[in-house]
């Protein structure tokens, strides 16, 4: 976790950036259910996302951030930033997303982008077996390099193809995620299926503990005044 604070008030907005050099506000927050009334407490949280190239990360992303899908997205270069806040009833939980690229000659930047962060999401595509392989390796990758209390959500996209095209079977995908602890779910960033819920149910699953107000190792007390005996 990155730090926790109590605010008396929500900002209305939040910054949502694909790249450092093209910025733009974007006012869209987005709520798990519940009034923002007692939500007073705002989070910072790095999260990753990791997998093989083409299965989706980035389009993922822009559907959570932006509500929007290309059809031609680019491949990512080396990683991009972005930030999108999720609101919960009692806490509002702000991703410091890094979107990292999943093509080969990009992999041994991934340390960079993973270290430190409080979740990370793994994608797959559920049209490519290759790339449930892949998600593996990054998974135990995670397990043994990453931050020990890391929350690995582990993502099967392009659901909206399951029909036709699947190549991963469900049941094989929950019993992995089930054995590693992870989270799972099927997603679509193309329909937007549990995009949201993937990232809400990490949201809630994350550590929100306030950080402690910082004493004084000497509380410094008025000096009492001296009794003076009278004459
Ligand atoms: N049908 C379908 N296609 C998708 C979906 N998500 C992504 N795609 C397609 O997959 C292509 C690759 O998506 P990206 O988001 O660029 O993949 P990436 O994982 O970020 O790839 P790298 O940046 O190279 O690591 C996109 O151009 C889309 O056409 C989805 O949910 N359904
Ligand atoms: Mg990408």
């Amino acid at each position: 976790m990155l730090s926790c604070e109590e605010e008396a008030k929500l900002p209305p907005s939040t910054t949502t950036q694909l790249h450092p050099q093209e910025s733009r506000d974007d006012f869209r927050t987005m709520s798990s259910g519940g009034g923002s009334s007692s939500n007073n407490r705002v989070c910072h949280f790095k999260l990753v996302l990791l997998g093989d190239t083409a299965v989706g990360k980035s389009c993922l992303v822009v559907r959570f951030v932006r509500d929007e899908f290309f059809e031609y997205q680019e491949p990512t270069i080396g990683a991009a930033f972005l930030t999108q806040a999720v609101v919960l009833e009692d806490s509002t939980v702000k991703f410091e997303i890094w979107d990292t690229a999943g093509q080969e000659r990009y992999r041994s930047l991934a340390p960079m982008y993973y270290r430190g962060a409080s979740a990370a999401i793994v994608v797959y595509d559920i049209t490519n077996a290759e790339s449930f392989k892949g998600a593996k390796s990054w998974v135990k990758e995670l397990q043994r390099r990453g931050d020990p209390s890391v929350i690995i959500a582990l993502a099967g996209n392009k659901a909206d193809l399951a029909g036709t095209r699947r190549k991963v079977d469900l049941k094989d995908a929950e019993e992995y995620a089930r054995e590693n602890g992870l989270l799972h779910f099927e997603t679509s960033a193309k329909d937007a299926q549990n995009v949201k819920t993937l990232f809400v149910e990490i949201a809630k699953r994350l550590p929100k503990a306030v950080a402690p107000v910082e004493r004084e190792a000497f509380p410094i007390v008025a000096p009492k005044a001296s009794k003076r005996s009278c004459c």
